[in-house]
């Protein structure tokens, strides 16, 4: 199968290395890491170590594949799809954080979307080097109700033929949902402490993370997903408990004065719960607080 990554960050790299070793991929990124892939191929480090040689490029214009990832960050969404619409694909999958992303894509291109989550951790060492930092999941399903699951099925086939852990499911807007209660829950307070993860198991921040998340719970349902307070309000103690040493991704954008995705996250939330006339105090107001980062840092939206 040709696949192409759009966005070869740590996560696309990775999963973009990985489905090398059974697929035809090209990754689309930027210098110096494309520059880096092209003259000496990519390294992966960590939980294995694999010397792997995708293609790669910079400008992704016109161009075609069986499969087109999208990894790129939620702001970076846009761009993607102006540049996919030029193309020709098969199936379009999205595997980013936050949500709206897929519809954005879904309204640029021509072809069935995917949506999943994935738990693999990654971490970009040097130019051409991605450190594997953990096995996960990869869980796909169909976007919309005419992208059918048949497709889901024969993506997550073709993840498995790289010996990827990848399941296809019929409930991706609810897995959606839930992994949006985590992020909605650890990365903006995280970020705004400067702590680790494993600081929202405990007061102060836990309750603070709690609430958001069960926020998010309530959006989600009236958005039409089943999801309880009490399973979004766990799922996010429980990947605050199991990722403790970590750094959320939205304190590292802070830590490196980097744009977050808090529009993806908290926003969306929040943005939803206005079109269904309810309030989001709180992800209004964490969402509020990293603009107000953003835009003291210059990095705010252009
Ligand atoms: O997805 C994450 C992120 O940092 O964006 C979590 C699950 C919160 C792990 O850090």
């Amino acid at each position: 199968m040709e696949v192409l990554v759009f966005g070869a960050g740590s996560l696309g790299s990775l999963l973009g290395g990985l489905l090398a070793r059974a697929h035809d991929v090209t990754l689309v990124g930027r210098d110096p890491h494309v520059a880096a892939v092209r003259a000496d191929g990519l390294r992966i480090t960590g939980v294995e170590t694999l010397d792997t040689r995708p293609a790669a490029t910079t400008d992704a214009t016109g161009a075609s594949a069986d499969l087109a990832l999208v990894t790129v960050k939620a702001y970076d969404t846009g761009t993607a799809a102006r540049a996919l619409a030029t193309g020709d694909y098969g199936v379009v999958c999205s595997l980013q954080n936050g949500m709206g992303n897929e519809d954005v894509l879904a309204d640029a291109v021509d072809a069935p979307v995917l949506a999943g989550t994935v738990t693999y951790g990654a971490g970009l060492v040097d130019p051409g080097h991605v450190e594997w930092r953990g096995r996960g999941t990869i869980t796909l399903g169909a976007w919309r109700p005419a992208d059918d699951a048949a497709t889901a099925e024969r993506i997550a086939a073709a993840f498995r033929a790289a010996d990827l852990d990848a399941e296809a499911v019929g409930d991706v807007r609810r897995r959606l949902w839930e992994k949006l209660a985590v992020n909605a829950a650890i990365n903006p307070v995280t970020a705004l402490a400067r702590v680790e993860n494993g600081a929202l198991t405990e007061e102060p921040l836990a309750g603070l993370a709690r609430s958001a998340a069960v926020e998010t719970a309530g959006v989600a349902r009236a958005d039409g997903v089943a999801l309880a307070d009490e399973t979004a309000a766990e799922a996010a103690a429980t990947v605050a408990g199991e990722t403790a040493r970590n750094r959320s991704s939205m304190f590292q954008d802070v830590s490196r004065g980097r744009r977050t995705e808090i529009d993806a996250i908290n926003g969306y939330v929040a943005d939803r719960a206005a079109v269904t006339d309810r309030a989001a105090p709180v992800n209004r107001a964490l969402a509020a607080l990293i603009r107000g980062w953003e835009r003291g840092a210059g990095v705010g939206r252009s």
